[in-house]
């Protein structure tokens, strides 16, 4: 889990630094809204792609797979967000149509990126 500076004031102001709280360069950053309730989206791993996702309003849950253990995880406060590094085979689902997700990643775009079949990634992993 990664977790921001949250400054509390009349709002709540929180801020990614890269070299503080963001370990790798920002190379893009994209957000992800009005999913479709009961949607299930991810289902994929990225080859190189390092990331830190944020639900910055509404609710989701992350399975999390790394070939080994497979955990669900929460992410009950905008200001805590879970890593996904290479090869960590993620999903979300339980999203409303409130839930918005923001996601920092260390590479630019590239579908040569993904691994969106299991067999493949428990493949690359041995
Ligand atoms: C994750 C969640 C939250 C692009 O053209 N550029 C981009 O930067 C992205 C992220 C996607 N796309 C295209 C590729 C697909 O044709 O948009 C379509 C849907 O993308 P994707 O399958 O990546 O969508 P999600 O919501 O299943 O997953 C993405 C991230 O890949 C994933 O790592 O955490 O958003």
């Amino acid at each position: 889990m990664v977790e921001l500076l949250r400054i509390e004031d009349d709002a709540s102001l929180c801020v990614a630094e890269v070299g503080n709280q963001i370990p790798f360069e920002i190379k893009r950053v994209y957000y992800l809204l009005k999913p479709k309730p009961g949607e299930l989206r991810g289902s994929h791993a990225h080859r190189e792609t390092d990331q830190i996702l944020f639900c910055i309003q509404g609710t989701v849950k992350m399975v999390l797979d790394d070939g080994k253990t497979r955990e669900e995880v929460c992410l009950p406060e905008a200001h805590i967000g879970v890593r996904l590094p290479p090869m960590m085979w993620h999903e979300m689902h339980d999203m409303t149509k409130e839930t918005v997700l923001l996601v920092l990643a260390s590479k630019e775009y590239a579908e040569s990126d993904y691994i969106r079949d299991y067999e493949e990634f428990k493949n690359c992993l041995f």
